[in-house]
This record gives C-alpha cells, structure tokens and sequence, in this order.
C-alpha cells in the first residue's frame, strides 16, 4: 500500500502520525502544505484540517484514526488504549499541557520557514480568535513556563522511563508530539530527565522534524 500525509511540520497531531510512521518503519510521501491553503485540504477530505493520509484510494482525517490505521498489527493499541477508563483524563492533561505549550510556541511557529508571509499572517489572524493577541502570549512567557513547570514534573513522575511503562505506547506519542514543539521556544528549558525521554522517543521512531526542509 502507498501513503501520502499531508500535513504541517509544526502540527502535534501530524507529529504523532510521523513518529508512528518512523516507529513501524513504514515509507510514506510527505506533503507539507502552506497553512492558508483551504482548497487542497478541503478537496481531500472535506475539512481544511491535517494531517491528513491518502492511501490509495482512501482520504483519512484524524490522527489517531490514521494512526489505528497504519498500525496493521495493533502494535499502538489504538482501539484499547482510547477506550481505556483513564484516557479521558489523560486527553483532558494534554489539552492542559496544550495550552501553555502553544501560547508559548505558536509566535515562534510562525517564523520558521515552513510559513510564507501570507500563511503567516492566515495562522496569526485564525489563532488570535482564541489565544488573543500574540503580542500579549509573548509578553506573557514566564507566566506560561509557570503554568508548564508543574505539569512537566508530573510527567516526569511517571516516567518509568516512559509513560507509566517500561516500553513506548501510544501516549509517549501523544505527549512528545504536543512537548516537541517547546524546543523552539528559547525562553523555555527542559529538565535533563524530560529532554532524554524525548530524545529516547525521538530514536525509536527515526523523527526528523526537519526532514522536509533538510532531508
Ligand atoms: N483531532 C484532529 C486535530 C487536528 C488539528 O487540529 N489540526 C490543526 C493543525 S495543528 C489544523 O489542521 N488546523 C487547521 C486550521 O486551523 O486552519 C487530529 O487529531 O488529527
């Protein structure tokens, strides 16, 4: 079967859909689209929202439904770990941990070369809606590393040394998707114990943020 994702380099649910597809080892053509492209994503799906996987004749939305469906040998668990009785609290954390992360990262997003001015400009004036002005998040950075700190060394707690395991699952994934794109943050540090486990995630599914840029 031939995959092509579709999909925006700095986006944690497009991360989480590449770090599996390093993990299983599995090749796939990458498609970076410009952020204020709304034709090309609507025409494949119906929705102007990545990643999105073609395969053959199949277009898929939803991280987690492409990665259940790349998964052919239930290595991640999809189905059992969304079901789980805990999951609704651990996707409640990740939206907790979403926040800061993204007020402190979307300004530096927006710079990399990923954006043109105009998809720039698309993101700025589309997230603004619901963080308010971007000057107010970057004005507001220390106030958003306080509010990660705690919730960082929640997880840190957990590690054992990945997410209450002693083997990758599926909320490493989750978790080193959203936490990857802190590294752009300057302003922001990890602690050694979660830079590892990120680095230990990011081997074991050969991710290479920058592979589109630089190969
Ligand atoms: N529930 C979706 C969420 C995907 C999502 O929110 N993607 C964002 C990028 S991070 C998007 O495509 N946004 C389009 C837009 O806001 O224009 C998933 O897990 O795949």
């Amino acid at each position: 079967m031939s995959f092509t994702l579709y999909h925006y380099v700095h986006c944690p649910f497009c991360m989480r859909v590449r770090m599996v597809f390093g993990f299983l080892n599995i090749q796939y053509t990458s498609k970076v689209l410009a952020y204020n492209d709304e034709v090309t994503p609507v025409e494949l799906t119906g929705k102007k929202m990545l990643p999105a996987l073609v395969s053959n004749a199949k277009a898929l939305n939803e991280s987690l439904d492409i990665i259940a469906f790349i998964d052919t040998q239930n290595i991640f668990k999809v189905k059992e770990v969304t079901n789980s009785s805990d999951f609704k609290t651990f996707e409640s954390f990740l939206n907790t941990i979403g926040n800061p992360i993204h007020s402190l990262a979307m300004p530096y997003w927006m710079y990399t070369p990923e954006f043109s001015p105009e998809a720039r400009v698309y993101f700025q004036k589309k997230k603004e809606i619901k963080r308010g002005p971007f000057k107010e998040l970057v004005k507001n950075q220390k106030h958003f590393v306080q509010e990660l700190e705690p919730l960082l060394r929640q997880i840190e707690n957990k590690l054992q040394p990945f997410y209450e395991s002693k083997t990758l699952t599926l909320k490493d994934i989750l978790l080193a998707a959203h936490l990857w794109g802190l590294y752009v943050v300057p302003e922001f540090q990890f602690s050694e114990k979660m830079h590892q486990y990120l680095q230990r995630i990011k081997v074991l599914c050969n991710f290479n943020y920058h592979q589109d840029a630089w190969g």
